[in-house]
């Protein structure tokens, strides 16, 4: 009974559908979308494992950086020579590229010639390789009649995993596909090849760039289509490159930016992640390959193996009697008998179970209709597979960029070659079917290579010369900003020189050292409720502070900050002034003092000739003000008339002061040692506690000398060390050192973008040092650059927008976010475009570099000036080594990401000899501006 049974099922699987058999057979082949989800997983993590220092070493996938920083732009020129080296053709081509007419419509024109390379090339000396790839390349020459003369530039597409520091050097890890030549892994294969043409003789040419064939793809293709940042080959052997966020290559330098990345995907599952798909078919094709263990996805895949694969899975059937009735040919048992090329055949659309029985035929088979019907299922199958693992490897790196680029859907662009992908009927269709399956979130456009890698291999050339001049200018354009440690000694000395000046002559002197009748930091007894009112770069500030006797911190009540309008800082002095009493009065409203006729310290951000502490004629207006009729006059007499005009409070105004001066009191009040007030904001100044016998512009009564010594003498150990300097009377000094090189000291380092920026501000030939330095003209100084460089083609594509054009778009906040270490490119180009200024990426990186250079001058000169100021006190004090705290504010350094920093260590590189502090001021100068008052009170009431 059973064996009825059993011949009924036979036959009744004889007449089954010879596809279901070959599908139960292969079942292990069949990969359902979950599973390529997984295998697209998997290899996400196994790029991040690559791409990161930590476990690179141990990557089966090695995430290779090409140095590639950017895909073509237009702009690209010249004529190169092409060794397109490592697919199924080695050839030689010249690649005239020429400049884009309208977006990229650039013409390339294409010689070529491919060069057989002899099979015991593949396997023998690599210096015999390397002379037989030299002598095509002299051949070509000839026979395309290019001089020998001139100088070619070369760019070699080398399909091996190569291990790059730059675009022409790279290290060859391994051999793989049939090439096996020896003396060649771990060695420079640029060298390689240079060491040929040297040998060969009689050609000049210049390496300049070696790239993978799948980097040339993606270039050849991203010359027609800018949303090409992927490039994939499916030909002999298999791979993959795209374009990756630089922070993302650990073992690249840099964060800004993207570079192309060469996977070397043919070597995922080296490590067995592909063990629980690998199946007996598999591990027979690799074992008997001429790299076990290596390349595990590439014989799953590329053309090299299918056949193989092919081969295995017939010999397999055959031999258990579910082919050619269990018939089994020696050509069948012959490994490479049969070739993509014939699984291509067997599937092509209308003539491919005619191609199956030709090519069983030639493998000595004979087969019946169902036979060839399973063999060309056969070869579906393993072609099948091999796409669908192409597309899980692309879905993996596709989902990578989306990411990166924190988007919900992407349009990317994949360039493709490789004769598998071109030759093999559906292969294509079925692949781009199953990507677009597993990221629907992608609208992905495959667009085939025309003419092979080599345009890509030129561009990329042409890209590396155009970086390279690119380079060179814009090193030239930045080298005027980049001081040396030479000129900041300079820009010191000058400034010492400037501060002994003023300090002498009553008379104009470009850093003016103005007196400010503050001659003491507070001491801690400092007491009562003030009102602290401020002038400043920007804004207006009125503030009640209840001075507790040595406690600053919490002494600060309220504060209100009103904006001064343009036209309020450019109208009359007269509104101005009522401006500031209108918003003094809201303010007491506010806080309902305005009955209570409060003591009041004004910061009035501005040089001021004093003659008391409660007295100061403006000297000049700087930053954005230009009131009328207010230079010369006393700005405290202006704001208590304007006070008396609105009749409505009134205020004993007890002292104003520079903002530099609020600062070093409010900081003092925290840090004894701290004599020197510094701004860097919207303006720059300094001010510091000088020795009165040092300035002699002022009339010194004996008398207030000797008066001033003995004061001090009663406080308690604290003051000790004080003492050692405070027996000597001192004045705060505020500097104005924004002057420096008024006088034309600073001619030798102010720049043509400086100048620039000095003749479109109000004041002209004024407050150079400040223009330098501040944040009010960092951003015009850099907006100048940009127009230069992109003048000069370097930046924005040469298009000089309305934007760029326009004075002060370029607010200095925009160097802080540009310049932020968190700021990833992306958005660097968000805030270029917030400008109206459409960049790229290279652009982003310039503009970065750029917006660096304008800041770091700006830091280093601050420095400069700063060392000079701490010197001189070291010197006034005759001591070898001075201790001293900086009292500092202001948006630029307390907002600029690297400010701060760079300043500090220039002070440190200039004086040696002083310990400088720095302490960031909390309560502002209007707290010190109330400590003034209550100091000058102080001195009244005794
Ligand atoms: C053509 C490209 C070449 C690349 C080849 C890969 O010009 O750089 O290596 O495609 O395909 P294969 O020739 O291996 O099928
Ligand atoms: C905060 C001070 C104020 C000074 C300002 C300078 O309290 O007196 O004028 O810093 O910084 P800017 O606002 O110009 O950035
Ligand atoms: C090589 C790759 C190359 C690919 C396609 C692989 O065997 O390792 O560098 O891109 O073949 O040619
Ligand atoms: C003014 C100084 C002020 C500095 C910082 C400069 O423009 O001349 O008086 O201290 O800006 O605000």
């Amino acid at each position: 009974m059973f064996a009825v049974h059993l011949v009924l099922s036979f036959f009744s699987k004889l007449q089954e559908d010879p596809t279901k058999k070959v599908d139960r057979f292969m079942y292990a082949m069949h990969l359902h979308d979950d599973q390529l989800s997984d295998i697209s997983t998997r290899f996400q993590a196994e790029m991040k494992k690559g791409l990161s220092a930590e476990s690179n070493a141990a990557a089966a996938v090695k995430m290779l950086p090409t140095h590639v920083h950017s895909t073509p732009d237009g702009s690209e020129k010249g004529h190169f020579l092409v060794l397109d080296l490592g697919g199924s053709k080695f050839k030689v081509l010249q690649v005239k590229v020429r400049e884009g007419t309208g977006v990229r419509r650039g013409g390339v024109e294409m010689e070529e010639k491919t060069y057989p390379i002899p099979e015991e090339l593949l396997t023998g000396s690599g210096k015999e390789l390397f002379d037989h790839v030299s002598e095509s390349l002299k051949d070509f020459l000839h026979e395309k009649k290019i001089s020998v003369e001139k100088k070619h530039p070369l760019a070699l597409t080398f399909s091996f995993p190569c291990e790059q520091s730059a675009l022409n050097q790279g290290l060859l890890l391994n051999w793989s596909k049939n090439f096996r030549a020896r003396g060649v892994q771990g060695k420079d294969v640029v060298q390689a090849l240079r060491g040929a043409v040297n040998r060969t003789g009689g050609m000049d040419v210049e390496v300049l760039a070696m790239v993978n064939d799948t980097v040339a793809t993606m270039m050849t293709c991203g010359f027609d289509d800018r949303y090409c940042e992927v490039g994939l080959i499916v030909g002999s052997g298999t791979n993959a490159c795209y374009m990756e966020e630089l922070h993302h290559i650990d073992l690249v330098e840099g964060d800004e930016g993207r570079m192309c990345v060469n996977t070397e995907w043919g070597a995922f599952g080296d490590d067995g992640a592909l063990n629980d798909y690998i199946t007996e078919f598999d591990r027979e094709v690799d074992a008997a390959s001429n790299n076990p263990g290596k390349q595990i996805l590439e014989k799953m895949v590329s053309g090299m193996y299918l056949g193989e694969l092919v081969r295995l899975v017939v010999l397999k059937m055959a031999k258990l009697g579910l082919l050619f009735e269990g018939q089994v040919s020696d050509a069948l048992r012959t490994k490479g008998k049969i070739t993509t090329a014939h699984v291509a055949a067997m599937e092509e659309y209308k003539h491919g179970l005619r191609n199956t029985r030709n090519i069983l035929v030639d493998l000595d088979l004979s087969s019946t209709p169902d036979d060839c019907i399973a063999v060309q299922r056969v070869s579906t199958i393993v072609s099948f597979r091999s796409s669908n693992l192409v597309a899980a490897g692309l879905a993996a790196i596709l989902t990578q960029i989306r990411q990166n680029r924190h988007l919900r859907t992407l349009r990317i662009t994949v360039g493709v070659d490789g004769t598998v992908y071109k030759t093999h009927p559906r292969y294509a269709n079925r692949l781009h079917k199953v990507v677009q399956r597993l990221i629907p979130e992608c609208h992905v456009r495959f667009v085939l290579s025309d003419g092979g890698s080599s345009k890509g291999a030129a561009l990329v050339t042409a890209v590396a010369q155009r970086l390279a001049s690119q380079r060179r200018q814009v090193d030239e354009t930045l080298s005027p900003l980049r001081l040396s440690g030479e000129q900041l000694l300079l820009v010191k000395k000058r400034m010492r020189g400037a501060l002994e000046a003023g300090l002498k002559s009553k008379g104009p002197s470009a850093v003016k050292m103005l007196p400010s009748y503050v001659y003491q930091t507070p001491d801690g007894t400092e007491h009562g409720k003030y009102l602290a009112l401020g002038l400043g770069g920007t804004n207006f500030r009125a503030l009640l502070v209840d001075l507790k006797k040595g406690l600053l911190q919490n002494s600060r009540l309220n504060h209100k900050i009103y904006p001064t309008p343009v036209e309020i800082m450019q109208g009359s002095g007269e509104e101005l002034f009522d401006h500031i009493a209108q918003c003094v009065g809201d303010f007491l409203d506010y806080m309902g003092m305005k009955s209570a006729r409060l003591p009041a310290g004004f910061t009035f951000s501005f040089p001021c000739e004093q003659a008391g502490i409660d007295t100061g004629t403006l000297v000049s207006w700087t930053k954005r003000f230009k009131a009328t009729d207010c230079e010369g006059h006393d700005v405290v007499g202006m704001l208590r008339e304007a006070i008396k005009r609105r009749n409505e409070f009134d205020l004993d105004i007890v002292s104003v002061v520079n903002d530099t001066v609020g600062t070093m009191m409010s900081c003092a009040c925290e840090d004894p040692q701290c004599e020197i007030g510094l701004i860097a904001g919207t303006g720059t100044n300094v001010c510091y506690m000088e020795e009165l016998k040092n300035i002699e512009k002022i009339e010194q009564e004996k008398g207030q000398m000797e008066r001033e010594g003995e004061e001090k003498q009663d406080d308690g150990a604290e003051r000790e060390k004080k003492e050692e300097h405070a027996g000597i009377p001192k004045m705060c000094i505020n500097t104005e050192w924004g002057g420096l090189g008024d006088d034309g000291s600073l001619d030798d380092i102010i720049t043509h973008y400086d100048s620039e920026v000095d003749q479109n501000s109000l004041n002209p030939r004024k407050q150079r040092f400040e223009k330098l330095i501040s944040g009010m003209y960092l951003g015009e100084v850099v907006r100048q650059v940009l127009l230069n460089l992109t003048r000069g083609g370097l930046l924005f594509r040469g298009q000089v927008t309305e934007a760029l054009k326009t004075p002060g778009i370029f607010h200095t906040k925009y160097l802080s976010q540009i310049e932020s270490d968190r700021l990833a490119l992306l958005q660097v180009r968000s805030v270029l475009q917030q400008l109206g200024l459409d960049s790229t990426c290279d652009d982003s990186i310039i503009v970065k570099e750029v917006c660096g250079a304008v800041s770091h001058r700006a830091a280093q000169l601050c420095g400069a000036g700063l060392a000079a100021v701490v010197d001189k006190i070291k010197e006034n004090r005759g001591l070898d080594h001075l201790d001293i705290t900086v009292g500092v504010d202001g948006s630029l350094y307390k907002l600029h990401p690297h400010f701060s920093g760079v300043l500090q260590q220039t002070v440190k590189m200039l004086a040696p000899q002083c310990t400088v502090s720095f302490l960031p001021s909390e309560g502002g100068s209007g707290t010190g501006a109330a400590l003034t008052a209550a100091v000058a009170r102080k001195k009244l009431e005794k």
